[in-house]
């Protein structure tokens, strides 16, 4: 059966970053939804990622006056005490991963993981958020050409490679964003 007639539904997907785009395209097509992109912000509140994700699907959701995903996802690494989790934004744009490798240079464990929520909301609803997570270990350098932002740093449970060594369909087999967009997607598709 040709992709096309296999989709069933869509969604506008609210984000700046193209490369969380082009992933979440790959994940939702096979899964039978298609995607839209749309660049219009949110406000990013203090708190979790489940907050941010809350607040931000409402508000675009209501803005853009149709059902809406947003996603707000980090690198949360135990030995510093779980930053920059929240501020990995922030961080990648300020030390960037030479800077976290900086602060890792000491420290023997080296366990980290990605979460990712996506929150979703249409203009009339209360939103949903779904939570999807990839366990691992910070490496000693930066490594690969795929991928971005932290995926060099990043090597997946079960894995010699990092993030930014595999292509983008391999990271999307079992990534964090895989995880909650696939949660997402059997949820939507049970809505009717
Ligand atoms: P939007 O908020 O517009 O969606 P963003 O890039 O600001 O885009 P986040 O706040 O969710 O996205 O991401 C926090 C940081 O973590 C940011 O620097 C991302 O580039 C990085 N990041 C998110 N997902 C990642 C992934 O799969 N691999 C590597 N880095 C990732």
């Amino acid at each position: 059966m040709p992709k096309e007639r296999q989709i069933q539904k869509s969604i506008t997907f609210i984000t700046g970053n193209q490369h969380k785009v082009l992933e979440a395209q790959g994940i939702l097509n096979n899964l039978g939804i298609s995607l839209e992109h749309a660049d219009i912000g949110y406000p990013e509140i203090q708190g979790n990622l489940e907050d941010v994700a809350r607040y931000g699907a409402q508000y675009a959701a209501r803005r853009l006056g149709k059902p809406v995903i947003v996603e707000d996802a980090g690198l949360f690494i135990k030995a510093l005490k779980w930053f920059p989790g929240t501020y990995s934004s922030y961080v990648q744009e300020t030390i960037g991963n030479k800077g976290i490798l900086k602060l890792m240079s000491d420290v023997v464990d080296r366990y980290a993981e990605f979460r990712s929520v996506i929150g979703f909301c249409t203009p009339k609803t209360e939103p949903e958020v779904f939570l999807g997570t990839v366990k691992g270990q910070i490496g000693y350098e930066e490594i690969g050409r795929f991928g971005f932002a932290y995926d060099p740093l990043f090597h997946p449970e079960g894995y010699e490679e990092s993030f930014g060594e595999m292509k983008r369909d391999e990271k999307n087999r079992f990534s964090h964003r895989r995880k909650s967009l696939e949660k997402f997607a059997l949820w939507y598709k049970s809505q009717g």
